[in-house]
């Protein structure tokens, strides 16, 4: 058994980075040695760095960018990043490696609702949910016409997703339910058994389905190479009249470029709940009536963030146990 997975003999010191939903604190407060963040400050860099000296294990989120200078900067008795959400982008897995720092994270919890915000989203640009709503809510609906508030239906349109994921694969099934055709790009195609009763068309290469779809979902994790995926030249593929969602993570897109697009009405519109600067936002979409801006929500239900906490818990429990966590990352990108 690799020297990581050596059992503790005593409770492990853990430091939590953000407030987690009170029965996974408590429960954390039962099982370890544990610091909570009562106050729910995001860490700075030098809080990071402090809990990283301390910690036997840390339980960061989104929120904290944990690079290889922390981590080479690190205490030896760091062994196990425990993050609390399924992306790790802001975590350097190769310099964790080379530490020995196990890494692990919570899939699947999240997923039905990501899913479902990527429908509300589909749904909210397409048919100007909030443009109505904001009618209303400040006072200039003068009453019901025949050509107030048209937007389109999206029964029949071609969905892109770009990353057929636990995400992408949920995005599908209730994209199908609503009519629409799913095409997908990923690394790999996916088995027939899969693919069948999405009726769903792989597209080996990305730019050829931007082309040819309505609405593009991102559902792809944020590596080196999905960086950017969309940018001005992809942005250009893009015929006028499609729309783009994202729930995964806002550097997948260049944002100055979307800007630019929308701004030319290069693309119908865009909804999008992750943000290339968050939670900074281009100050030019905010100008935008054809953009929907939700702030990092995709996961957020009471239901999903309790069980993430349940599997940061399982993950530290079984790791101070001796035996691998099961939900390890491996660096593979
Ligand atoms: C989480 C997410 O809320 O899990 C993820 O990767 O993007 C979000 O849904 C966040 O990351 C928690 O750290």
């Amino acid at each position: 058994m690799p020297a990581r997975f050596r059992k503790f003999d005593h409770k492990p010191r853990v430091i939590v980075t953000r407030r987690l939903p009170q029965p996974v604190e408590t429960r954390m407060a039962e099982l370890f040695d544990v610091t909570l963040n009562l106050d729910d400050h995001p860490f700075t860099r030098a809080e990071l760095a402090a809990a990283m000296a301390e910690a036997e294990v840390l339980a960061p989120t989104v929120t904290d960018v944990i690079d290889g200078e922390l981590i080479r900067g690190a205490g030896p008795q760091l062994k196990l990043i425990a993050n609390f959400g399924v992306g790790v982008d802001h975590i350097d897995l190769k310099a964790a490696r080379e530490r020995d720092i196990t890494v692990t994270n919570t899939p699947g919890v999240l997923t039905d609702d990501t899913a479902d915000m990527v429908m509300t989203l589909i749904l909210a640009v397409t048919r100007r949910i909030f443009v109505g709503e904001r009618l209303i809510r400040e006072g200039r609906w003068t009453g019901w016409s025949p050509t107030g508030m048209l937007g389109h239906r999206i029964a029949g349109r071609r969905l892109g997703i770009v990353g057929m994921g636990r995400i992408g694969q949920a995005v599908a099934a209730r994209a199908r339910a609503f009519g629409l055709a799913i095409h997908y790009h990923n690394r790999h195609r996916l088995p027939k058994a899969v693919e069948a009763p999405l009726e769903a068309t792989w597209w080996p290469t990305l730019d050829a389905m931007l082309e040819r779809v309505d609405i593009v979902s991102l559902n792809c994790p944020e590596t080196p190479e999905t960086h950017h995926i969309i940018n001005d030249a992809r942005l250009r593929l893009m015929p006028r009249h499609a729309f783009l969602i994202n729930v995964a993570r806002g550097t997948l897109i260049d944002e100055a470029a979307l800007v630019a697009c929308l701004e030319r009405r290069g693309i119908a519109g865009a909804a999008l709940d992750v943000f290339e600067h968050e939670p900074r936002i281009h100050p030019r979409l905010l100008e935008l009536p054809n953009v929907v801006l939700l702030p990092h929500m995709g996961s957020a239900t009471y239901e999903a963030r309790q069980e993430m906490g349940e599997k940061v818990i399982t993950n530290i429990r079984v790791f101070a146990d001796g035996h691998r966590p099961p939900d390890q990352v491996l660096d593979l990108y």
